[in-house]
């Protein structure tokens, strides 16, 4: 016999889009159960994105889970392109009306978020497994899932479909209602964690004929760094001297910078692909973050996305909640996916720009230094670029 339990707002899966949209809800005294199928110790570990837009910084600030990150995160004004050897500084202030990002690792944000939900009294169920969805058209949606050797059954007033990618509730959607849109780039990046000094005080993304490569940090003693490879490229084809070549040519410069070697202490590949689901939402239920689209991670949006999707979806939850209004939530999908389609053009042009593609002729490859050389002599070109990256002002 499964237990049932009530709340006004189910979330499935607590990464940044199910415990931030949590969070935005308590702050607006609406109660909600965040399932998740993971352990707190995992999700608190998982090595994933890494630069936060002046947008999710101020968000973060504004609902009192941005203290550690204020403490802690690296204020950049600031990227360089390199190609031909040489750097070019993009500088956020000056061409971004002084909005600028902060680097702080996507798990840390996940750590404060955890931590103020569980001392607000907030519920998190971690491990959960079986997950499924059901009467999603009706005004009492429920889940179904299974935790601690038992069935439980959560009502809700609406369902947060938070799960990422590879979760279950975009597939709750029946398909004739919803679109995907899927490009696939012929890219893997490898990602590197590494014990080292900073080599940069910010980011380098490098164009070079041998492919790209994108210096990053996470501490004054932890460094990341990626290289682009090939999407089925699996990491023990990627040897510690191989991986040290391979960046140290890519990087070359003429300007006596040296990249600090360290020991790797992690190594993953990931694919890189566009997708986007329309529409994000289907009855009661609401799609947010990675669940309803991917982005490749050379624009740095992904986890910025999601927090645009929330601060959307939380006030419009709050205005039906406050006032029964319901036409902020029947415009939800609309405003969250036209900002989407911006960071998906803007990603894809990124990763259009920086990377080495195999089929292309020199035709191609004269067009992406012609474009890389638009970027640092056109302001307007730097403008776009710097105002994109910073992030466009949350709606
Ligand atoms: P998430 O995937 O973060 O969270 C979904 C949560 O749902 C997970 O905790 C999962 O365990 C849980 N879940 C899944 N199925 C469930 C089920 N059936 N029941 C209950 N829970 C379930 N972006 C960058 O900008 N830079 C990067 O370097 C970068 N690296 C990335 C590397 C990887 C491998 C991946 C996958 C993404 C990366 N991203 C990066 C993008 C990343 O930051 C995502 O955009 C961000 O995590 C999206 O957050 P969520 O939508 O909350 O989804
Ligand atoms: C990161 O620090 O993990 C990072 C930074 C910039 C990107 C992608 C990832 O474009």
């Amino acid at each position: 016999m499964s237990r049932a339990l009530r709340t006004q707002v189910a979330i499935v899966g607590a990464g940044p889009a199910g415990l931030l949209l949590s969070h935005l809800l308590h702050l607006e005294g609406i109660e909600s159960v965040v399932l998740e199928s993971r352990s707190r110790s995992e999700i608190e570990s998982t090595i994933r994105a890494g630069v936060l837009e002046q947008g999710t910084v101020d968000l973060l600030v504004e609902a009192g889970v941005g203290e550690r990150m204020k403490r802690e995160g690296f204020v950049h004004r600031g990227i360089h392109l390199r190609f031909g050897g040489r750097s070019h500084r993009i500088c956020f202030p000056e061409l971004a009306d002084g909005r600028c990002i902060t680097v702080y690792a996507q798990h840390e944000v996940i750590k404060d978020l955890v931590r103020a939900r569980l001392d607000a009294g907030g519920r998190i169920l971690f491990g959960v497994e079986n997950v499924s969805l059901h009467d999603l058209a009706t005004h009492a949606p429920r889940v179904r899932f299974r935790h601690d050797g038992a069935e439980h059954e959560l009502r809700g007033d609406f369902v947060g479909g938070c799960d990422g990618f590879h979760g279950m509730a975009r597939l709750a959607m029946p398909t004739a209602t919803r679109r995907d849109f899927l490009h696939t780039y012929p890219l893997g990046w490898l990602g590197l964690l590494v014990e080292a000094p900073p080599s940069t005080d910010e980011l380098i993304y490098a164009y070079h004929p041998r492919g790209f490569a994108l210096v990053s940090t996470r501490s004054p003693t932890l460094q990341r760094f990626y290289l682009q490879c090939d999407p089925g490229d699996r990491v023990a084809q990627w040897s510690d001297d191989r991986i040290w070549s391979e960046l140290h040519a890519r990087l070359e410069n003429t300007e006596g910078w040296h990249l600090t070697e360290g020991r790797i202490t992690q190594k993953n590949v990931v694919a890189m692909r566009s997708f986007v689901c329309e529409p994000m939402r289907h009855g009661r239920l609401f799609l947010a973050g990675d669940a309803a689209h991917i982005v490749p991670p050379t624009g740095a949006k992904g986890l910025n996305l999601a927090v645009a999707d929330v601060r959307v979806l939380s006030r419009a939850m709050a205005e039906f909640f406050r006032a029964g209004r319901t036409d902020p939530l029947d415009a939800y999908s609309a405003t969250a996916l036209r900002r989407v389609w911006r960071t998906e053009h803007f990603s894809w042009w990124m990763t259009s720009m920086l990377h080495h593609f195999a089929d292309a002729d020199e035709f191609q490859q004269r067009l992406q230094l012609a474009q890389l050389d638009q970027v640092i002599t056109s302001t307007a070109a730097a403008k776009a670029l710097a105002e994109n990256y910073v992030g466009l002002p949350l709606p």
